[in-house]
């Protein structure tokens, strides 16, 4: 996996040189989602898919903005990723991001073997989780292993996605027993920096409901919901939906997306108290 930590590194200099500079405007073109394409979510899917399929290590990838998996040969790992997450904040000039899963045999949660993001903030900073979670940021010359991330058993920041009016009353109660309990909201619309925050203050929830609009929620499985899910986990946190632990569901169609909590231990014990989650299934 050391190949894959490089290789990422690598990309996201590349891309945050190209974020600086290129063209962000919109193509014709859609991905698999329906989501309008930019020109850099394609350079920078491209970009992704060449430097991996370059690894000897790497077998397959597949992308936000891949209809299909890409496979080759020989190698030990499949790479799922999303290039370029939150492209909607780019006229807005908010952080983004890029997150990968890793798995071994198939893009399925048990063979999720490691999870990275990267974010193109103020500076570039980015996570990589195997056994632990590493923390790096680019100095311009290199890059700085900081202390590893740890989540504490509680945090202060409420991070509720989806449209309010489309939350379900059950879902509402719960971000507001957050705010009625202290809790600061911190929401940008960008998971990488929303998430990415929470790991680093120590703790916390983001939430994305199913929504009357969206009943599967908004954020997909392979691209955006296991690799965090994996890294809240390894940083010491949970990530469930409501029907339980987010890395023992299944994913038929390699776009699929779902509800989704992410937190510390207490906030996820409130969460599970809340959506009446089951244990069983736990
Ligand atoms: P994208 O892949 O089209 O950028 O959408 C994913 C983003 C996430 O980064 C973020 O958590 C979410 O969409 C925000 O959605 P909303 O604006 O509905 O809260
Ligand atoms: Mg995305």
């Amino acid at each position: 996996m050391q190949e894959i930590l490089t290789a990422i590194q690598e990309c996201a200099i590349a891309l945050s040189s190209a974020l600086q500079t290129d063209n962000t405007n919109y193509l014709a073109t859609t991905n698999s989602s329906g989501d309008s394409q930019l020109a850099i979510d394609v350079k920078a899917d491209r970009l992704i898919e060449e430097k991996m399929l370059g690894l000897d290590s790497v077998k397959g990838v597949c992308s936000e903005e891949k209809q299909e998996a890409i496979y080759k040969e020989k190698g030990t790992f499949l790479v799922a990723y999303d290039p370029l997450d939150g492209s909607s904040l780019f006229d807005s000039d908010l952080s983004v991001g890029s997150i990968f899963g890793i798995y071994k045999e198939s893009f399925e949660t048990k063979n999720l073997v490691g999870a990275s993001y990267i974010v193109y903030g103020p500076r570039l900073e980015l996570v990589f989780a195997s056994n632990v979670v590493e923390h790096y940021f680019y100095d311009g010359k290199s890059w700085i292993l900081k202390p590893q991330i740890k989540l504490q058993q509680k945090g202060k920041i409420n991070a509720p996605g989806g449209t309010q009016k489309n939350w379900s009353p059950t879902h509402k109660a719960l971000v507001e027993s957050f705010f009625a309990a202290g809790y600061r909201l911190r929401y940008s619309g960008g998971m990488v920096p929303d998430l990415h925050q929470i790991l680093i203050k120590g703790g916390g929830i983001f939430s994305y409901p199913a929504t009357s609009d969206a009943p599967n929620g908004k954020l997909r499985k392979l691209f955006e919901v296991y690799p965090f899910a994996f890294i809240y986990e390894k940083a010491g946190g949970e990530a469930i939906s409501t029907n339980g632990r987010i890395l023992d569901s299944a994913c038929l169609n390699l776009h699929d997306t779902m509800e989704c909590y992410f937190g510390s231990k207490d906030e996820i014990a409130q969460v599970r108290a809340a959506l009446g989650y089951d244990e069983a299934k736990k």
